[in-house]
């Protein structure tokens, strides 16, 4: 009734409250108006960096944040991972380019881990990372930006102070090479999600490390353990919890769009891979759909976490201290459950 009272008072004063009818029917145009502004503010713009290694996944993640209405995607920082880094920065623009937002903009990064070790040779998505089709019409690298990733990272947060959030869907490279360039970089960030990392051990890469926190195990190391700020993750368990029904995947890749026809291309060599699973897993839209939708993660964990560096089957595996044993004052918010209806709008949305 206190909010209904000052409704009346700010409505009164602006002219605009039905000063006839029953108190019925004034209390609900004031719940209408109340439900109304708090939607408004829950709709307020994000501000997204994405961080990527494409990947068909990445491809799949970045079209679902350059659609949403309610973000405006900062820049594209790129990484090597899926393929390599030059290939990675050209299919970046290739998505931009089939959405037709190539004023966004993209930057190259890291080449290589930081102890410089071999790209892990998965090449799940093919040896490009899209699925070795032809591309006639994919953009020249000359459409990346001079700056390099890191200095972009550090550049937009920079101008944007706690408004940023920081999408990381790939290996941990060029943040962890950030937040060493300037270790206040985490508290400028409104926060950070990762697609990456496992809670229970389940490797994707090797026996029990999870490809992007494998791909560079310091990299994940220096993110998980200096980037103080709230951080959400998607691990490679909770993402596999939660695939979409193949009824759903084929209908949404079948819309006979531009972008969902493009999507359609790059999946051909992977999506057989995976047709012995429950249902569709696209990893790396998990860690976007949470970025953009604050209601798409229903359950989550707060607890510490580190990187295993030296273990000869467990090098990359994240370690989730359950029991408080490491007393880490920074707890991160594994993902638990999600609302996977949401999801699917997000997907639906990508394609239009
Ligand atoms: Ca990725």
């Amino acid at each position: 009734m206190v909010n209904i009272n000052l409704f009346v008072v700010i409505k009164y004063s602006s002219g605009q409250v039905p000063l006839e009818g029953s108190k019925h029917e004034l209390e609900k145009f004031c719940e209408d108006w109340i439900r109304t502004q708090i939607q408004g503010i829950s709709k307020m713009k994000k501000f997204l960096l994405v961080d990527v290694d494409p990947g068909v996944d990445d491809a799949v993640a970045l079209m679902i944040a350059l659609e949403s209405p309610n973000v405006e995607v900062l820049g594209i920082t790129c990484c090597y991972g899926n393929s390599q880094l030059q290939n990675t920065s050209r299919n970046a623009l290739r998505v931009l380019h089939v959405c037709n937002k190539l004023e966004i903009p993209v930057y190259s990064g890291a080449s290589a881990s930081i102890l410089g070790e071999p790209l892990v040779d998965t090449f799940y998505y093919g040896k490009d990372g899209f699925g070795d089709i032809p591309d006639l019409h994919a953009p020249s690298l000359d459409f990346l930006q001079k700056e390099h990733a890191v200095h972009a990272i550090l550049r937009i947060v920079n101008e944007r102070p706690g408004q940023v959030s920081l999408v990381a869907v790939g290996p941990l490279t060029n943040l962890a090479l950030a937040v060493k360039m300037d270790p206040a970089l985490p508290k400028k960030l409104k926060n950070v999600f990762i697609m990456g990392g496992n809670i229970e051990g389940k490797g994707n890469d090797t026996v029990s490390a999870e490809f992007n926190f494998a791909s560079d195990p310091e990299a994940a190391y220096i993110v998980l353990n200096e980037y103080n700020c709230p951080v959400y993750i998607a691990s490679w368990e909770f993402i596999n919890s939660f695939p979409l029904p193949w009824n759903f995947y084929h209908q949404w890749i079948n819309q006979n769009t531009e972008k969902a026809n493009f999507l359609k291309k790059i999946h051909a060599h992977s999506i057989t891979k995976g047709e012995h699973k429950p249902g569709f897993v696209s990893c790396d839209s998990y860690a976007v759909a949470a970025a953009i939708d604050d209601n798409f993660v229903t359950e989550v964990t707060s607890v510490g976490v580190t990187v295993e560096l030296r273990g000869s089957l467990t090098r990359g595996m994240m370690v989730v201290d359950w029991t408080d044993k490491l007393k880490k004052k920074h707890q991160v918010f594994i993902m638990r459950k999600c609302d996977l209806r949401k999801l699917e709008a997000l997907f639906m949305a990508a394609v239009k």
